[in-house]
């Protein structure tokens, strides 16, 4: 299988997230994709490729005009705040919450930071808009790939895309790499495209961005949102709206969930995508399910991925993998490959 590289993913290196009132070191760190590559490389599997380069309308079928604006220039916007700020992350600390206004875009810089984000543990680098830009056009070339009859392709990238929606970044994520890899693919002639999330945490990024479409089947298996992260999407009544309704189908679980639980969600998710007559699958494939993941709580054993690989191979469809999360750094590149190569 093709694998689409970030070669530009380490311009996103993020010092610090909020967590229970300091700042602690990311989770979301260049060696991930590292190791991802490092793995690949060792087990030989297909040509790594740079990305094609894709103009602004391929991002505006996903993002905002301003939010993608607001990206590009908030790093010199920071760092012209006081000189001193570019040795430190820009994280936000102020959002429009409900009866507060989202209509207006003010001039004040954290104002911005706040209305484009929704949580503190996602920090705006210095290369953040380069790397998640590039990140992005490995999304759209391994959809494009697909498109042009390769069986499967794989998008290795970071920061992750399933968090962000059309004017926000958070939960790691700025830019939706699963949702642009959708409508790419979308874009190429094929009228109905699933997105399947197994990340560990609710995609609602992308969730968000396809609610009211039938032509886009969201699919999501991930701990449950009354007790996981992002807490505010994805249960199971979420069932899509208007022309979308019933093209959305989320599947939580319990912290603790263990490879045969899980995999029966897998089987529904997969039944479900059939019956909604999907020509192409993107796979928000984050392997933050795995047993020994720092911030997350499912049991996957590294074997198990191998068996994930197989059972999305055998759905028959033309596949985009899309890397997401995956914190236990040491073996996050086993486990995504173990993935890559089952279904390869
Ligand atoms: C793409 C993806 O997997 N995003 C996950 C974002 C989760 N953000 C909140 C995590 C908070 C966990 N903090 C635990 C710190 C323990 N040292
Ligand atoms: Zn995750």
């Amino acid at each position: 299988m093709k694998t689409f590289y970030n070669h530009l993913h380490a311009q996103h290196q993020g010092q610090y997230e909020m967590f229970r009132g300091a700042l602690v070191p990311c989770h979301e760190v260049p060696a991930r994709a590292d190791h991802v590559l490092a793995e690949l490389q060792r087990r030989k599997l297909g040509e790594v490729l740079a990305p094609t380069a894709f103009d602004a309308s391929a991002l505006e079928r996903v993002h905002s005009a301003r939010y993608l604006h607001f990206l590009e220039h908030a790093w010199s916007e920071w760092v012209a705040l006081d000189p001193a700020n570019a040795t430190r992350d820009a994280l936000p600390s102020v959002w429009p919450t409900r009866t507060l206004r989202s209509d207006v875009l003010p001039d004040n810089f954290a104002a911005r930071m706040g209305l484009f984000s929704y949580d503190a543990g996602t920090p705006l680098t210095g290369g953040t808009w380069v790397a998640a830009r590039a990140g992005a056009e490995c999304a759209l070339s391994a959809a494009q790939a697909v498109a042009q009859g390769e069986q499967a392709a794989f998008a290795l990238s970071r920061p992750p895309g399933h968090h962000a929606g059309m004017d926000f970044f958070g939960g790691y994520c700025f830019l939706n790499n699963a949702a642009l890899a959708a409508e790419q693919l979308r874009a190429s002639g094929l009228e109905r495209v699933a997105v399947l999330d197994v990340d560990y945490h609710h995609g609602n990024g992308t969730q968000a961005i396809f609610y009211e479409r039938p032509d886009v089947f969201f699919a999501s298996i991930h701990g449950d949102p009354r007790t996981e992260y992002p807490f505010f999407l994805g249960y199971a009544d979420e069932k899509g709206a208007g022309a979308g309704e019933g093209s959305n189908l989320n599947l939580p679980l319990p912290r603790g969930t263990g490879f045969a639980e899980w995999f029966v969600a897998l089987e529904t998710a997969l039944a479900d995508i059939q019956k909604f007559g999907a020509q192409a699958l993107v796979v928000s494939l984050g392997v933050d399910t795995f047993a020994g993941d720092p911030i997350s709580g499912f049991k996957l054993q590294s074997d198990d991925y191998l068996r994930v690989g197989e059972r999305l191979r055998r759905a028959g469809l033309p596949t985009v993998l899309v890397f997401e999360g995956g914190y236990a750094v040491a073996e996050v590149g086993i486990n995504a490959v173990n993935v890559v190569q089952a279904f390869a």
